[in-house]
């Protein structure tokens, strides 16, 4: 079939809405419309070409919802109709890490995954001229259709609204689960979020949720303050305007340092501020932010001898089939928000402005609606 398309044909330029040819489902997989998509700045960051996977001409965008067109041989916990929404982690619920209890890092598809590639080697994805395109982190969501692996689908109750939910498929369920699967942040805990942008702010609406009892943001961008106030921000600083270093400031503020500590910026710099102003003995600091090709992070160890524990999180630790369906069903009851942070509704001919949007600091999330 054919279908449209953002491209991204090569880094660093704007991506090409075009007619692409998709191939239908093979065995284990699944062809899905696209109805809504969001633009994470790991797009972006891709797109720029700062990721060392990044790799060209590809589809992008990896933060969506839509439903199930057709499935491929053996395909049995999807039918056509499903409203879904794809998952960059699958969860095959077989291999070692899917089976360890300790990690959501499903490895079934990583390395073909990682090559822009569906597990059988291949692309579905073709220019006219019969040039491959390459898959995007499973997802490639910036195409009105797409073909995924079953185990990268998580299946979604039909009256949750796709416009709204496409965000569950990154920005929320990254946010809310660093809080609760990775940190397990308990009741009453300080916490510092460094970048109160798409992610930022589900931390921070997750730090509430789990009963923080002060939700420190930094901001280079004091327009951020007002929405992170609405979704539970006690203090807001802005690192321009404190004199002196940074870190003590935190501390000080903190009473000692934060029981947990939050990178939503993919800054080096950054993420070592977070470290350092975390709860010496105990503080724990998560880094969410993607980091560009060649940068590296750094602290004396005498940071981590002293207690603070640096750790990671991937797509908020969150088991995707399991748990996106749970995340809308709390989207759906009240428990969270979304809509306030659904900034721009944009056309897929307009997804370049979205990019813009997001340079500019005046997003937080731009959706495009096919
Ligand atoms: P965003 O552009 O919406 O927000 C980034 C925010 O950080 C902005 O508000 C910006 O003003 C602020 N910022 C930038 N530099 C700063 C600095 N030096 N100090 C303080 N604030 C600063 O981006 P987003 O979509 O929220 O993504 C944030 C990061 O999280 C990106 O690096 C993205 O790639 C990453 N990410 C990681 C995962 C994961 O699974 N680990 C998932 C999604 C996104
Ligand atoms: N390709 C990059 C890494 C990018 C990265 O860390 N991606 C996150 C999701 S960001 C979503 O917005 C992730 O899931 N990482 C785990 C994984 O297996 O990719 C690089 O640096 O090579
Ligand atoms: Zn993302």
């Amino acid at each position: 079939m054919r279908t449209r398309a953002a491209v991204a044909l090569e880094a660093g330029k704007p991506l090409e809405v075009m007619e692409v040819n998709l191939e239908g489902p093979k065995a284990g997989e699944v062809l899905v419309e696209i109805k809504a998509t969001g633009l994470c700045h790991t797009d972006e960051f891709t797109r720029s070409g700062d990721d060392p996977e990044g790799i060209f001409p590809a589809i992008l965008g990896h933060e969506g919802a839509g439903v199930v067109l057709e499935v491929g041989e053996g395909v049995k916990s999807l039918k056509p109709g499903d409203h879904v929404i794809p998952l960059y982690t699958p969860e095959c619920r077989e291999c070692e890490y899917c089976l360890s209890g300790k990690t959501n890092l499903c490895q079934a598809i990583r390395v073909t995954q990682g090559q822009g590639l569906m597990p059988d080697g291949t692309t579905r994805f073709s220019m006219l001229d019969g040039t491959p395109i390459y898959h995007y982190m499973g997802c490639s969501t910036f195409a009105n259709h797409t073909v995924l692996p079953e185990i990268a689908l998580a299946k979604v109750r039909e009256d949750a609204p796709f416009d709204k939910i496409c965000y569950i498929g990154c920005g929320v369920t990254t946010g809310i689960g660093a809080v609760i699967n990775t940190a397990k942040v308990e009741l009453g805990s300080r916490a510092v979020v460094f970048g109160l942008g798409g992610i930022g702010l589900n931390v921070i609406q997750g730090l509430r949720l789990a009963g923080a009892d002060q939700i420190v943001g930094v901001d280079l961008n004091d327009d951020k303050e007002e929405m992170a106030r609405h979704f539970g921000l006690t203090d807001f600083v802005n690192p321009k305007k404190v004199e002196g270093d940074i870190v003590a400031h935190l501390v000080e503020l903190t009473k000692g340092g934060a029981d947990y500590t939050f990178d939503a910026t993919g800054n080096t710099t950054v993420m070592r501020q977070a470290l350092e102003c975390a709860h010496k003995g105990w503080g724990t600091s998560i880094i969410i932010g993607v980091a560009k090709a060649g940068a590296e992070i750094s602290t004396r160890p005498f940071q981590l001898v002293t207690g603070r524990n640096w750790r990671g999180t991937a797509f908020g630790g969150a088991k995707g089939r399991t748990d996106v369906p749970k995340i809308v069903d709390w989207y759906m009851n009240g428990k969270i928000e979304i809509d306030p942070m659904i900034t721009h509704t944009l056309t897929l001919d307009e997804i370049n402005h979205g990019f813009e949007l997001m340079h500019q600091g005046k997003s937080i999330r731009a959706v495009v609606v096919y």
